[in-house]
């Protein structure tokens, strides 16, 4: 850092030129909007205002070279998609009239409307948008990176590289104990964890070796899903696939080279260990470091302290979260960010343009849990976890329709509407479904 303000201060031409094409100097950028990450609802919320906005007006902040479809990772960890089905460049995704920075935020300070990357550039803006994600802390169970690195009968879905491992361990499985765990933090696509638990059952089946496994999913959570009329269906599909469930219990440290795992029953605080043939871990998330120290712009628990109903900073109002690092409390999906996206935009156009939008978020996510080789049911519910399914059909039962949808068609409307920014949710579906089309 330091070296670079000299240089920039030496003006010297040819020292200058040499050092930008490593790309080495201090350099600085202003923008109308600033959209820092460029996953899921970055893309989208980027795409949709690059619609109306001039070339460059709107800035993307993001060092990954790919952008992955995540909600293909528990099919990968099932050996029912690659992980190769699961991303494209980050170039090829990115709107074509956004400005691509590509590099990591290292510094926001919305008293002065900056981010400053890890480098030391400056980004000036007149809106920002935070679209970090959440970052993945396998780093706090204590043995857990070292039992993904090195040992063969530990996987995660949570990471394209543990997900394609998950299946090779599924395929060296040869029986005892098979435990799936669920953090005890907000996690992304709080489904996940016990979908590959599911389908993992039926990949041990039709290996033959479903007999000799015991498969067991313990949970932190007090409950198996949160809404009931889901909740009550997984119960009968674990009733009936002989899935053991343990709730609030929480993985909480892996001793690989002895295949135990320890957990601690939330309730009473007691540890127990067990032994495993294969553990399946999902780890603790929280947003990433650069914004929970960020002080200003969190809530208590360390994501971006916004009305649930507009997704606008409570502090500040020209900045705004989207997906899974806002604090708006729905669950954690791609589906809503494809909801949250049209009313973020709303209210960014509105901040703007002097004017006002009285677009809403209802809190709408959904999940499609596949319970295994063909089945699905889709789960759809909002802030108040009050139902609100597409179809007119009963979505609480194991449907192939919602399978193929899930494997097929929402890759599809992922890659080609939702990043383009012309998919804000299946509330059209259901209005031309009531219709009678
Ligand atoms: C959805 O909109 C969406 O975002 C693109 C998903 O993420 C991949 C989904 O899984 C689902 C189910 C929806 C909702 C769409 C319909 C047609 C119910």
């Amino acid at each position: 850092m330091l070296r670079k303000v000299l240089l920039h201060k030496s003006g010297c031409p040819q020292l200058k030129r040499c050092f930008s094409v490593s790309n080495n100097l201090l350099e600085k950028h202003n923008c109308k909007v600033l959209v820092v990450g460029g996953g899921t609802g970055g893309c989208t919320v980027a795409a949709k205002l690059t619609k109306w906005m001039k070339k460059d007006e709107v800035i993307v902040l993001e060092p990954a070279d790919k952008h992955y479809y995540q909600p293909l990772f528990t099919l990968c960890g099932g050996g029912i998609k690659t992980v190769q089905d699961s991303y494209k460049s980050m170039q090829s995704v990115l709107p074509p009239k956004a400005k691509w920075i590509k590099k990591a935020a290292g510094k926001f300070d919305p008293d002065s409307n900056t981010v400053t990357t890890v480098d030391g550039d400056i980004i000036t803006y007149d809106v920002l948008v935070v679209a970090t994600g959440l970052q993945l802390r396998y780093e706090k169970i204590p043995g857990l990176v070292d039992a993904l690195e090195k040992f063969n009968n530990v996987g995660s879905i949570y990471l394209p590289q543990y997900a394609e491992k998950t299946f090779k361990v599924l395929q060296g499985f040869k029986d005892g104990d098979a435990i799936f765990t669920y953090p005890q933090s907000p996690v992304k696509c709080p489904g996940a964890p016990q979908k590959i638990c599911y389908i993992s059952e039926d990949v041990l089946k039709s290996m033959g070796k479903r007999g000799g496994a015991k498969i067991t999913y313990n949970t932190s959570l007090p409950v198996i899903f949160g809404v009931k009329r889901y909740a009550d269906a997984l119960w009968e599909v674990v009733k009936k696939r002989d899935i053991k469930v343990n709730l609030q219990t929480s993985l909480v440290e892996v001793k690989p080279d002895k295949n135990e795992a320890v957990f601690e029953n939330l309730e009473t605080k007691e540890r127990f260990t067990s032994g495993y043939s294969m553990l399946h871990a999902v780890p603790p998330m929280s947003p990433p470091d650069v914004v929970t120290s960020c002080k200003q712009l969190v809530n208590e628990a360390g994501f971006v302290d916004v009305n649930k109903d507009n997704l606008q900073h409570v502090k500040y109002p020209n900045v705004f979260a989207i997906g899974d690092c806002s604090s708006s409390p729905n669950s954690k999906t791609t589906a809503a960010v494809a909801a949250q996206a049209p009313v973020v935009h709303a209210h960014i156009k509105a901040f703007l343009t002097n004017d006002k939008s009285s677009l809403a978020y209802n809190g709408y996510a959904s999940c499609p849990l596949v319970t295994g080789y063909r089945k699905c049911i889709l789960a759809e519910f909002d802030y108040d976890l009050t139902p609100q399914e597409t179809f007119p059909i009963a979505q609480n039962r194991e449907l192939w329709s919602m399978y193929v949808m899930k494997k097929d068609f929402m890759p599809v409307l992922y890659w080609n509407l939702m990043l383009k920014g012309n998919w804000n949710g299946p509330q059209i579906v259901r209005k031309m479904l009531r219709l009678g089309f």
